[in-house]
């Protein structure tokens, strides 16, 4: 079994989640729930397993640690068939890492920065070191990334072109994100919107929260 160190409702935790969704691969992991609210994922115990101290942390059963949810999804990719995330071609993959590093430059990880430093973010004991403006600057940032995304999906159905991949997913980790915060998609965004409400239809996107329960039938008691 491999092992996934994250909390369930995160944006970046839902990456891998939905990752794994898409590969079928939920059975393969056990999830270990570290609380952020608490700051447990800046403990040194838990720095060992993840120098930069963020969820998600793959960890194999030799004992190998993966974090970046860039490179843990690389991974799963690499390790079953279909559906392809992260692109078979050398154009292919290109693209799709482009267009998945672009989310989460110009979105994810810029409503990341506005909600750690122009909101509360995880709390006193938890934000050390916060610059409102920076904060605030980083959430106008997202905003532009959301309309220019619109305008790549007036023109293509996904992320990175004709077929759902890793630049998906990062997007969606964005757009969760920012609902989370409560930073509303542009008014004149369409293609957006119509974008994310087809991705929420997808299996992976619905039940990302539920993967790290225990199946129906191990809850039952044979006592
Ligand atoms: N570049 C990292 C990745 O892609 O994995 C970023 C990971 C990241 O920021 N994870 C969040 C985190 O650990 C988890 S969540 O907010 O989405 O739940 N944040 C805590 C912190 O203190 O930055």
């Amino acid at each position: 079994m491999m092992k996934i160190y994250d909390m369930a409702g995160g944006p970046y935790p839902a990456r891998v989640r939905i990752a794994l969704g898409e590969k079928g691969l939920q059975s393969r992991v056990t999830f270990e729930s570290i609380d952020l609210w608490k700051g447990e994922h800046k403990t040194p115990e838990f720095r060992a397993k993840n120098y930069s101290g963020t969820l998600p942390v793959l960890e194999l059963e030799d004992g190998t640690l993966i974090a970046e949810c860039t490179a843990i999804t690389q991974y799963l990719d690499a390790l079953d068939g279909a559906p392809v995330l992260t692109g078979q071609s050398p154009r292919e993959q290109g693209v799709i890492h482009m267009m998945s590093k672009r989310a989460e430059l110009e979105v994810l990880d810029a409503v990341s920065l506005y909600f750690h430093h122009a909101t509360p973010g995880l709390g006193p004991q938890v934000e050390l070191y916060q610059n409102r403006e920076w904060g605030l600057y980083q959430r106008d940032k997202a905003l532009r990334g959301m309309n220019y995304f619109d305008s790549v999906l007036k023109s293509q159905p996904f992320v990175a072109g004709e077929t759902f991949t890793m630049a998906d997913i990062t997007l969606i980790g964005g757009l969760i994100f920012a609902g989370l915060v409560d930073l509303a998609v542009p008014a004149e965004c369409e293609a957006l919107p119509a974008w994310y409400a087809r991705m929420q239809q997808r299996p992976s996107v619905r039940n990302r929260l539920t993967i790290s329960e225990p199946a129906q039938s191990s809850r039952i008691s044979v006592a």
